[in-house]
């Protein structure tokens, strides 16, 4: 098994060996299902579960190791005790209540964006993914699909330029092969991208096309979604032979975003670039004398509705921002707790009252 073409590097061997002890197995997931992780070892593909004692969750890209060869107990599982840390997470704020974000994909090398050229299309959209993409720390590219039923390229290519400088975007279709192979070309040996986007832009039919040039009938890891027509209902890592790694993943009806103000800031440059010229240093730019933003917003320079979405994913990081403080302080408080009551059972047995 050369981990190689799983995406193994030196800085992963590094890592490796700063850890205190030397761990019997090495391995990358895969895939997940429920609480079993598929793994690929230089054994091959092996099922494995997280140690109990290991904090955390464990996620589709991630670099884990054990400490024992022999199984967790059940069947053939490997016991995972560590996770390499990561180069860089994918994640996402999760619905509802809880604070927590969900873990998407790790260790990462591009995010691609897919975005179908039709009723479906929304720049709005394509802001959100491109601030996850970026706040995680990879390279953002853009996927416009279903070029075969679009006869209009340029509008879109327009559109998505306007909120994505220097962005590479691609304009393909799964179904004719049209700009796939330039696609094929960007994902090298040892390479990992995600793909993202609404259900059904096509993101497992442009799995199934970037593979059907090769033995697709060997991969052993493929879901029997990737046929086009089903809806993908978990994250996988797909080898492409002779080629890098695709993670497929189901469309997500929403993308909350997992980040934070300053990140929101980043993804928006050019209003970044203009608030240094608003009067007041900390201009929000919403209704403050001065405000260069909204100037150039009233002179057409930004789009005004690029402003207002600034504004809405910023609305949305400061609450995903307030929720894990609040997560954080309850964590902290129970932490406290807990070494309070230490201490009192310590000085209770050393005789102090
Ligand atoms: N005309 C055309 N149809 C396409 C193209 N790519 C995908 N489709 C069709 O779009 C539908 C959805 O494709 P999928 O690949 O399942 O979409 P997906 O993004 O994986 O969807 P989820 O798994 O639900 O997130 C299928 O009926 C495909 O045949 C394309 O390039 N052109
Ligand atoms: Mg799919
Ligand atoms: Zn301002």
């Amino acid at each position: 098994m050369d981990f190689h073409v799983w995406g193994w590097h030196p800085s992963w061997q590094s890592k490796l060996e700063r850890l205190p002890q030397t761990p019997t197995w090495t391995a990358r997931v895969v895939a997940h299902h429920g609480q079993i992780s598929q793994v690929i070892s230089r054994n091959g593909y092996q099922k494995a579960i997280k140690a109990g004692s290991l904090q955390g969750a464990v996620t589709v890209g991630d670099w884990v190791y054990g400490f024992q060869t022999e199984h967790a107990g059940i069947d053939d599982l490997l016991r995972i005790d560590g996770v390499l840390e990561r180069q860089n997470l994918l994640q996402r704020a999760q619905a509802g209540k809880t604070s927590q974000s969900q873990l998407l994909a790790a260790n990462l090398d591009q995010v691609w964006i897919a975005s179908s050229m039709d009723q479906d299309f929304s720049v709005r959209r394509l802001e959100r993914y491109l601030t996850i993409a970026w706040t995680s720390g990879t390279t953002p590219v853009i996927l416009l699909s279903k070029a075969d039923l679009c006869p209009n390229h340029e509008t879109y290519l327009l559109e998505a330029t306007a909120v994505a400088a220097g962005v590479d975007i691609h304009v393909i279709s799964a179904n004719t092969g049209y700009g796939v192979d330039a696609l094929r070309d960007v994902l090298t040996v040892g390479k990992t991208c995600v793909l993202m986007g609404s259900s059904g832009v096509g993101k497992s039919t442009l799995v199934n096309c970037l593979l059907s040039n090769e033995q697709q009938h060997t991969q052993p890891v493929r879901s029997h979604d990737h046929r086009g027509q089903h809806t993908t209902t978990s994250r996988e890592l797909i080898p492409i032979p002779g080629h890098g790694m695709l993670v497929d993943s189901p469309g997500i009806r929403e993308v909350g975003l997992a980040v934070t103000f300053a990140d929101v800031e980043s993804a928006f440059p050019e209003i970044e670039d203009l608030s240094s010229r608003c009067r007041f240093r900390d201009c929000s730019h919403e209704n403050e004398p001065g405000c260069a933003v909204n100037e150039a917003a009233q002179l057409g320079v930004v789009e005004s509705d690029r402003v207002q979405a600034f504004h809405n994913l910023k609305a949305e990081a400061r609450f995903y921002e307030s929720r894990s403080n609040a997560r954080l302080r309850q964590e902290t408080k129970r932490k406290d707790k807990a070494l309070a009551k230490d201490i009192r059972k310590m000085l209770k047995r050393k005789g102090y009252k």
